[in-house]
C-alpha cells in the first residue's frame, strides 16, 4: 500500500536517500531532503557522474547541471554548465530564494554562486584529468601532443565526429551515454501532508562540447513536480530525452490518474519511436506514495534499480 512520506532517487545511489530521509525525518522540508539528497552524491561523487571531477568536457573540465523544483509553488531554480563549484544543487536553491528567475548559466551562474558565498574551486581531479588525456590519445592519434593545442581539439572532438555516424551508430556504439555512463541523480520527495519537491544533479556528458547543457536542469526534461499531481524525474541520453520533456509527461500521465509505473512506461515509448536505442530511465511517483519506474530495455539494460523510503519499507531505504 502507498504511503507517505516518500523518498525515491534514480540509480542506486544509498546514502543520497538516506541523507534526505533523515532530514525529513528531522523536520526538514521536502526542499531541504531534495537539496541534501542530491547535495549528498555530489560530495560522494556519484558514479563519477555527479560532482567534481567527472565527465570531463572536450577541453577537460568539468561542469556541473542542476535543478530543484517546488510542486506547491511551481518554482524552479537551476544553474547550467556551472564552473568551478562543487554544490550545484545549493546553488541552484539559491536561485529559487533568491533571484527572481528560474535558470542561470555558465561564467555568470559561477559569479552569482560566490555572491551567495560558495567556494570557488578547481573541479579537475587526476582521474578527471586521465579521463580527459585517454580520450585525447583514443580520438586524436597519431599525433597526440599536437593535439593537446585548441586548434587541433577541434578536430578531436564530438562536434566534428557526430556528423559521421548514422543514428543506428550514434545510438548503439559510439554513444556518449550509456549503460557504462550515465548516473545522474533525479530525487523525488513527497512530504506526509503531500507536499512534492524534486532535484537533479549532474555533471552532464562525456567530452561535450562546451557549453553544452542536458536535460537535468530543464523543468520537464530532467524532472518535474506538481503537488496536484505526482512527480517524475529522468537520466539517461539527455541531448535525446530533453526534446521529449518527459517528465513533463509522465506527470501529466498521472494527473489523469495513470498508474506510475505505467506513466514511465508510455514516456519511455514515446521517445524510443523516434530513437529506438536511446539509453534512458524514468522514476514516477503519484500524490498519494505509489510509484515506479521504466527504462528503454533495447539500449542494454534490462533493469532499472533505483532507490526508495517509506515507512513501509525497509528503513532508511531500499533499493528497488
Ligand atoms: C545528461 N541526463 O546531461 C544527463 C546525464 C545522465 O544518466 O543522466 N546520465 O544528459
Amino acid at each position: 500500500a502507498p504511503s507517505l512520506p516518500l523518498v525515491l532517487n534514480t540509480w542506486p545511489f544509498r546514502k543520497a536517500a538516506e541523507a534526505a530521509w533523515s532530514t525529513l525525518l528531522a523536520g526538514g522540508s521536502e526542499l531541504d531532503a531534495v537539496e541534501k539528497g542530491c547535495g549528498q552524491c555530489e560530495v560522494e561523487q556519484c558514479d563519477g557522474s555527479v560532482g567534481y571531477g567527472g565527465h570531463p568536457d572536450e577541453h577537460g573540465e568539468t561542469t556541473l547541471d542542476a535543478m530543484i523544483m517546488d510542486g506547491n509553488t511551481m518554482e524552479v531554480g537551476a544553474v547550467a554548465d556551472l564552473r568551478r563549484v562543487k554544490n550545484a544543487i545549493g546553488v541552484a536553491r539559491k536561485v529559487i530564494e533568491h533571484t527572481q528567475h528560474t535558470l542561470l548559466v555558465g561564467e555568470s551562474a559561477s559569479l552569482f554562486a560566490e555572491s551567495m558565498g560558495f567556494p570557488s574551486e578547481d573541479l579537475t581531479t587526476q582521474s578527471s584529468l586521465s579521463m580527459y588525456l585517454q580520450w585525447l590519445n583514443r580520438n586524436c592519434q597519431p599525433n597526440f601532443w599536437k593535439s593537446v593545442t585548441p586548434d587541433a581539439s577541434k578536430s578531436c572532438g564530438p562536434y566534428k565526429q557526430a556528423a559521421k555516424f548514422t543514428k543506428e551508430e550514434r545510438s548503439v556504439s559510439k554513444k556518449r551515454i550509456d549503460v557504462h555512463n550515465h548516473d545522474t541523480i533525479g530525487m523525488i520527495v513527497i512530504g506526509q501532508n503531500g507536499s512534492i519537491a524534486v532535484g537533479t544533479s549532474t555533471n552532464g556528458a562525456d567530452h561535450k562540447i562546451q557549453g553544452r547543457v542536458g536535460d537535468s536542469p530543464i523543468a520537464g526534461a530532467g524532472a518535474y513536480a506538481d503537488s496536484t499531481a505526482g512527480a517524475a524525474a529522468a537520466t539517461g541520453d539527455g541531448d535525446l530525452m530533453m526534446r521529449f520533456l518527459p517528465s513533463y509527461q509522465a506527470v501529466e500521465y498521472m494527473r489523469t490518474g495513470m498508474d506510475p509505473t505505467i506513466a514511465c512506461q508510455k514516456v519511455i515509448s514515446r521517445i524510443q519511436k523516434y530513437e529506438p536505442y536511446f539509453f534512458g530511465a524514468v522514476i514516477c511517483a503519484n500524490t498519494s506514495g505509489s510509484y515506479g519506474a521504466a527504462c528503454n530495455k533495447v539500449s542494454g539494460f534490462t533493469q532499472f534499480h533505483f532507490m526508495a523510503s517509506n515507512p513501509t519499507l525497509k528503513q532508511p531505504s531500499e533499493q528497488i
